[in-house]
């Protein structure tokens, strides 16, 4: 990367964490920052930790984090020539990413008519299947009537799953094992959509027994070079949201591994993608993998790709949209050892996740060799109710899977968050769980393995 700055001074449109992990790729790559934060995040790290912070309106997200007018002209009031949204809150927003580019801020991420194709699931799976990139087996569009749903599964093969058009994030699923269930789930999964999305299409899809969630980190650049830093596994999730991710995924063969990056650089090709951005797969316990949707922000678990490969994925989002080329190639891109991600939340794993919030009136972070920390707590911080719950990331490498997730426990035991409830014994009692040393990770193993982990409670704190 050149002397002079990548942009002039870049305003981070986010909170938290992320917010802290974008302040500090501004910094090592010698480009000021400004943090817009909201009044409740006043007495924050990040904003403690910027060269300039931004007050852009009260606590609830609606009307900071989400508001974009108030984002756009902090942009503008405080001299800032680019603009990073970090993930959550505007992210995804494709209205935030144009009027960017009306009042000259670049928007750090995909253009926008990018982000509106990907945000539409329908157009964006489309768009996959005509690039030749695998969907999993299922009707086209909408199923209109039963005897037309009869017909689909019958080709597709039991079990079926009917999934709401409008659905997601695993809302509005049902599985039909047969016909006969299939005749009377239909109209309960229809009435369901309507009820919940308002609007009653159903699709149907083969239901993939247990698979995992493999999805595939791509940099773009605006020169035309793609290439896939590599996979993460991120099937250890609890009610759809991720609680470890690990990079590379274990136990994939490597000539699966090898044609799912190939598919993901074709989707993203086909895509016209620039930036950073994320292909999610399932994979079925045949190895075949099928794509579900892509996203176009960075996310919450890019680190466990920096930690594999050395690449700063952030630094990389903040160079392409400066119009730099990209100048890392496939063998960059390998994975060194392996890397395990644990998301610390403030909620209490015994009495069923239940969020908390107030004083963290302790907190010492873990350290020593492979132990990285992404998080904006410190003693004495208070969390504020408006946001969401993720308190810590720790990221851990190993020479191999076995080596990080036994640092993943010794950065756990390390750990001492006091005065909120927060999940760091819980995730260590998950980490120890033989279903997760031994590799074999599908989306089910949490809550199979729930019933013992929370009853292990005598080890709190
Ligand atoms: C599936 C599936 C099995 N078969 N589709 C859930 C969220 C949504 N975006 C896709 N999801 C699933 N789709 C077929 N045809 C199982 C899931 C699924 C899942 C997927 C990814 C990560 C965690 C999951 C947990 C439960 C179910």
């Amino acid at each position: 990367m050149t002397d002079r700055p990548l942009f002039r001074k870049i305003l981070i449109a986010n909170r938290g964490e992320i917010a802290l992990r974008v302040l500090r790729a501004c910094h090592d790559l010698g480009v000021r920052a400004v943090v817009a934060y909201s009044d409740a995040d006043r007495d924050s790290l990040p904003v403690r930790l910027a060269d300039e912070a931004v007050c852009i309106g009260p606590g609830p997200a609606a009307r900071s984090y989400n508001n974009i007018p108030a984002i756009v002209s902090a942009a503008r009031l405080t001299g800032c020539d680019a603009l990073h949204p970090g993930y959550g809150f505007l992210a995804e927003n494709a209205y935030l990413a144009e009027i960017c580019a009306q009042v000259g801020v670049t928007f750090i991420g995909p253009r926008p008519e990018t982000i509106e194709r990907m945000g539409n699931k329908a157009e964006a799976r489309k768009l996959m299947a005509a690039a030749g990139v695998p969907l999993v087996p299922g009707t086209p569009g909408p199923v209109e009537s039963l005897s037309e749903a009869r017909r689909a599964a019958a080709r597709i093969g039991y079990p079926v799953l009917i999934k709401a058009v409008a659905g997601g994030g695993g809302r509005g699923m049902r599985v039909a094992r047969d016909e006969g269930e299939l005749v009377r789930q239909m109209p309960v999964a229809q009435s369901e959509a309507q009820a919940a999305f308002g609007n009653g299409e159903v699709y149907l899809e083969r239901y993939l027994e247990r698979p995992r969630h493999v999805e595939v980190q791509v940099l773009a650049d605006e020169h035309g070079r793609i290439v896939a830093v590599g996979e993460r596994d991120c099937s250890i999730q609890r009610r759809h949201q991720k609680v470890i991710e690990e990079a590379p995924a274990p136990n994939l063969r490597p000539e699966t591994r090898a044609a799912l990056l190939e598919a993901a650089v074709t989707g993203a090709r086909a895509a016209g993608y620039t930036n950073a951005g994320t292909l999610e797969f399932l994979l079925d316990s045949d190895d075949r993998f099928y794509f579900m949707e892509m996203n176009t922000r960075i996310q919450v678990e890019h680190p466990v790709t920096e930690m594999v490969t050395g690449i700063d994925l952030v630094a990389w989002q903040i160079a392409i949209a400066a119009g730099q080329p990209l100048t890392i190639d496939e063998a960059a891109c390998q994975p060194v050892g392996h890397a395990i991600e644990c998301r610390i939340t403030a909620e209490d794993a015994e009495a069923d996740f239940a969020p908390g919030v107030g004083r963290v009136d302790t907190y010492v972070a873990p350290g020593g060799p492979g132990v990285r920390v992404d998080s904006h707590l410190y003693t004495g911080y208070s969390i504020p109710p408006y946001y969401d719950s993720l308190l810590a990331k720790i990221i851990v490498w190993g020479n191999d899977r076995d080596q990080a997730a036994a640092r993943m426990e010794r950065a756990l035991t390390e750990t001492v968050i006091a005065g909120v409830p927060q999940t760091a014994p819980f995730l260590r009692r998950l980490v120890a769980d033989p279903a997760f040393r031994s590799g074999d990770v599908h989306t089910g193993l949490l809550a199979e393995r729930m019933e013992r982990l929370v009853l292990a409670g005598g080890e709190r704190g």
